[in-house]
């Protein structure tokens, strides 16, 4: 694949003064590879931010879409095998909304497959010699919603779309990856597209 490939991050949540994403989106050079990069930084809000990306590919013509979130906890850079039709929120999010067991879609499928090959992906990452490895859920908070809902409003078009998560930052949690090591792998990742 090749073309546009709109890069999203997210700012902040949860009270902390930094989003991972937001450091190794910034850290990502205008080109990798064939695509030409175009980024935006989206509110941590359920329905919003995935609206924001809906509107910012259409508006850029993006031939793809890659979302990066933060996982606090993780160790590895993981590409996210699918979205669920489900909102759960632990902590509120930026707009004081939190989800208990609520569908993202009414009436939805339970769950939708990315439509970046996820796998090559991962295995991209780990032979660039960083850490990487598939995840089965993107947990069901904000980027969870951003992937299903952009899965399904891109379904049956030529639009893929896909998440990943980077892990914290050092300073932010004891399990942490450098941003240059997170921009890294998200390099050798969309290299695999
Ligand atoms: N991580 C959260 C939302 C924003 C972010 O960076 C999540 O995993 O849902």
């Amino acid at each position: 694949m090749s073309g546009t490939l709109l890069v999203t991050a997210f700012e902040p949540f949860g009270g902390e003064r930094v989003n991972a994403s937001r450091s190794a989106v910034d850290a990502l050079p205008e080109r990798i590879g064939a695509w030409a990069l175009v980024r935006r930084t989206l509110p941590v809000v359920f329905g919003e931010a995935a609206r924001q990306v809906i509107r910012a590919a259409e508006e850029t013509h993006a031939d793809a879409v890659l979302c990066i979130g933060q996982a606090a906890g993780r160790s590895k850079v993981t590409p996210e095998m699918l979205g669920v039709n489900l909102r759960y929120a632990a902590i509120p999010d930026n707009a004081g909304h939190a989800p208990k067991d609520e569908p993202v879609e009414e009436g939805g499928p339970a769950a939708v497959f990315s439509t970046l090959p996820v796998r090559r992906m991962a295995q991209a990452i780990c032979d660039a010699g960083l850490p990487g490895a598939v995840s089965l859920s993107a947990g069901a908070y904000v980027c969870n919603d951003v992937l299903y809902s952009v899965l399904r409003h891109f379904s049956g078009t030529a639009v893929r779309a896909g998440f990943v998560h980077v892990p914290a930052l050092p300073g932010q949690n004891a399990v942490c990856l450098p941003a240059a090591n997170a921009a890294a792998a998200l390099c050798a990742a969309i290299l695999a597209l």
